[in-house]
């Protein structure tokens, strides 16, 4: 008979949803929301539900596998740790154990995901990634401003005024953010979304305003002339709470609003009627992750923090900047499971360059990687870098629940238990503020086992299981240590499912905030206006602009999280190119044609569809799709990092495109 039991969405995403799973005959048969979840509601979205195919998948990994004379055998467990603990003994003994990179991205909101950490350093330290290809630019430019990213908790937004969406494709990546707006909007909230694709959320907006990509931090400084022409600005805020405003004024004075309008392709009237809605508080501005994976990433953010915080919109009820919530992240005991004192080396490769950095590596060079929760080969820009990098390898682990395009490179392939199949805590630190119980519900398929018995496993082969000799309950307690005192714990959270943490509902109340100054810190415009510039513009370099006249967009895809759902969908994927309406004509292309895209990093094929209302210019092509559905986007994207933070570059892209005949 089936059994219906509470569990919790692990996919990387804003939302942090509350399930109900159903089982049967020891396999998950449904998956559902949970409506007694405070902030989700029942409500889920295809990925979520896509879960129950996800796990019982004929392609899931089942055994461990071993390359063999180029194809893969299967090899028991045994063999495999053994070999690879070996093997990962022999080069810290000859090359240091720095010649072991660890690459990971964050696929799994399990808190338990960070054993990794511990695994690592227990070892010794190995090379590590720092910054991040998902949200560091805007992360570091908030620190910058506010000394951290905090946002407000989603219920406040119904003390709005106005309700900006800047650049987060709310709709698809956000959905009940997106129910929340409709909600706010039928009690009188006013909703203006900026963005260079009319996306689903833009149809419900009261204005919408089409940007060229890559220019909002310019768009900003024109809405903050308009504010001090039109004495909007908050004086008090500005001269008691502030600093570096006359620095950011100088910038503002050494460019006419004229020629903002004409960078940035938004009328003048418009910019006039963002700063008048900026001046009639509360204003809440809910900026996504999209419009800083650009060069100037880290001063756009900073910027439109700027706007917020001159307006009077910081620390108040409706207002806020809402970029990330880190004050969820923050409520955990992150060191005492990651140990990062029992590290005794230490490199670091940014996550961007890390393809590039493995390739130039010296003293020691890298000669082993062990990837967890990333596909790198697909998801990191400049692809074929990527992959130039992990094939040269003496020696690649990957653990996966699939074989993935960076799998099919590897020595060895690990296979994982997925969602359902460990017990564990979710959360996310980029909207709400609750934390989810998921229990061990169905056993794994074959052989397949958790990240964290592979540690502990290897680390008994690798003399530290002291470090590993805790069961996942005893671990989970560690991890909410610091919330016992709220009343948290995990026999709580595993009788009532979630728990709302103590944060606060409206970050910076106080005006105090954790910068050095202990104000808010203005960015000053190092480097003037050209600072707020993209790289790839025709306003940095008008060569390139001719040979590459197109900005290509590579935006998350609406019904897989990255690459985890593409081949588990009823209709075959493919590359679709999305072209705005001027390229179209100039180009003559139809819907349904095929197309090349190229620029002088890769070239990739595709079926031509037009996007009804976009930028003039502008090109999308969802991210995330592997080699057998037609490859990565990302052989076009650039491997530069962000201007702060070790952000990413993924849409500052220009490339060309024709019709093939
Ligand atoms: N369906 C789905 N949902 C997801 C994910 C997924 O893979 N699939 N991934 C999750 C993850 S890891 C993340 S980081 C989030 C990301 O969530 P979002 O930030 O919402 O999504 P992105 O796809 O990164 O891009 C957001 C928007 O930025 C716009 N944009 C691009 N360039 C510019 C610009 O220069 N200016 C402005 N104003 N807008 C611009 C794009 O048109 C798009 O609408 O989504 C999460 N949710
Ligand atoms: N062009 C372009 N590229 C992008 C982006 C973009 O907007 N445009 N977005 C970027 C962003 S925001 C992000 S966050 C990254 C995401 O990049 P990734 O995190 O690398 O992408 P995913 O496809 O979500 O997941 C990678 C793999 O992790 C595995 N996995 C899931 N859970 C676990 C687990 O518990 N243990 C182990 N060992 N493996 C697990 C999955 O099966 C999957 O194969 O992509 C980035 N790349
Ligand atoms: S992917 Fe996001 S929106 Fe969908 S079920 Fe999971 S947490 Fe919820
Ligand atoms: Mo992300």
């Amino acid at each position: 008979m089936a059994e219906v039991f509470h569990s919790a969405c692990p996919l990387n995403c804003w939302d942090s949803c509350g399930l109900k799973v159903e089982v049967e005959g020891g396999k998950v048969t449904k998956v559902e929301g949970d409506e007694e979840h405070p902030i989700t509601k029942g409500k889920i979205c295809g990925r979520g539900r896509m879960l129950e195919q996800r796990v019982n998948s004929p392609e899931r990994l089942r055994y461990p596998l071993k390359r063999v004379n180029g194809s893969f055998e299967r090899i028991s467990w045994e063999d495999a740790l053994d070999e690879i603990a070996a093997e990962m003994k022999r080069y810290k003994q000859q090359y240091g154990s720095l010649s072991i990179l660890h690459s990971h991205d964050y696929a799994n909101a399990g808190f338990l995901t960070n054993l990794d950490s511990r695994f690592f350093n227990c070892f010794g330290g190995v090379t590590e990634l720092i910054g991040s290809i998902c949200w560091g630019a805007g992360i570091e430019a908030q620190c910058q401003d506010f000394g951290d990213a905090y946002s407000h908790a989603p219920g406040e937004l119904f003390e709005s005024r106005s309700i900006i969406v800047w650049g987060r494709n709310v709709a698809r990546t956000n959905m009940h953010l997106y129910e929340t707006l409709i909600e706010a909007k039928g009690r009188g909230a006013k909703l203006v979304v900026i963005d260079p694709i009319a996306n689903a959320t833009a149809k419900i907006a009261d204005e919408y305003i089409t940007v060229k990509p890559g220019f909002d931090g310019l768009l900003a400084a024109g809405i903050l002339k308009e504010l001090l022409r039109l004495h909007l600005e908050d004086k008090k805020f500005l001269s008691e709470c502030s600093q570096g405003f006359e620095e950011l004024r100088k910038l503002l004075e050494s460019i006419t609003l004229e020629s903002i309008s004409n960078m940035t392709e938004v009328p003048q009237k418009s910019i006039t009627m963002l700063a008048k809605l900026y001046g009639n508080r509360p204003v809440s501005t809910l900026i996504g992750l999209g419009m800083q994976r650009y060069h100037n990433g880290g001063s756009t953010i900073r910027m439109i923090d700027a706007v917020v915080a001159a307006s009077g919109n910081v620390g108040i009820a409706g207002g806020g900047a809402n970029y990330a919530n880190r004050q969820v992240g923050q409520s955990f005991h992150y060191e005492g499971i990651t140990l990062p004192h029992r590290k005794k080396a230490h490199r670091t490769f940014t996550m961007m360059k890390q393809a590039e950095m493995m390739l130039q590596a010296k003293d020691p060079e890298i000669k082993m990687a062990f990837v967890t929760c990333g596909n790198p080969l697909t998801q990191l820009p400049n692809s074929s870098r990527a992959e130039k990098a992990f094939s040269s390898l003496e020696m690649l682990v990957v653990a996966d629940s699939f074989l993935t395009d960076t799998a099919k490179l590897a020595h060895y392939v690990l296979p994982i238990a997925a969602a359902f199949e460990t017990e564990d805590i979710y959360y996310s630190s980029m909207y709400h503020h609750y934390v989810n119980h998921g229990p061990k519900l169905v056993n794994p398929p074959g052989e397949a086992k958790t990240d964290a018995w592979i540690w502990g496993e290897l680390a008994k082969r690798l003399g530290f299981e002291n470090d590993f000799s805790f069961s996942r309950e005893e671990l989970i307690k560690m991890g909410v240590g610091p919330l016992q005192k709220r009343g948290i714990s995990l026999e709580r959270l595993r009788q009532e499912k979630f728990a709302e943490l103590p944060v606060d509902r409206v970050p910076w109340h106080d005006h105090e905030f954790k910068t050095e100054s202990g104000k808010f810190e203005f960015y000053q415009g190092e480097g003037g206006a050209e600072s707020l510039l993209p790289n790839e513009t025709k306003w940095r370099e008008e060569s390139i602009a001719t040979m590459y006249p197109y900005n290509l967009l590579s935006i998350h895809p609406m019904r897989s999280n990255h690459s985890q759902h593409y081949h588990l969908l009823p209709q075959l994927p493919y590359v679709k190119v999305e072209i705005s309406v001027d390229i179209a004509a100039k180009k003559d292309i139809k819907d349904g044609d095929s197309v090349r895209v190229w620029n002088s990093r890769g070239e990739l094929e595709g079926i031509a569809s037009i996007l009804k209302q976009a930028h003039p210019n502008t090109i999308n092509i969802d991210e995330g799709l592997s080699r057998r559905f037609g490859g990565t986007v990302n052989v076009l994207t650039p491997d530069l990092e962000s201007d702060n933070g070790m952000g990413s570059t993924l849409y500052d892209c220009l490339v060309n495109l024709e019709k093939i005949c």
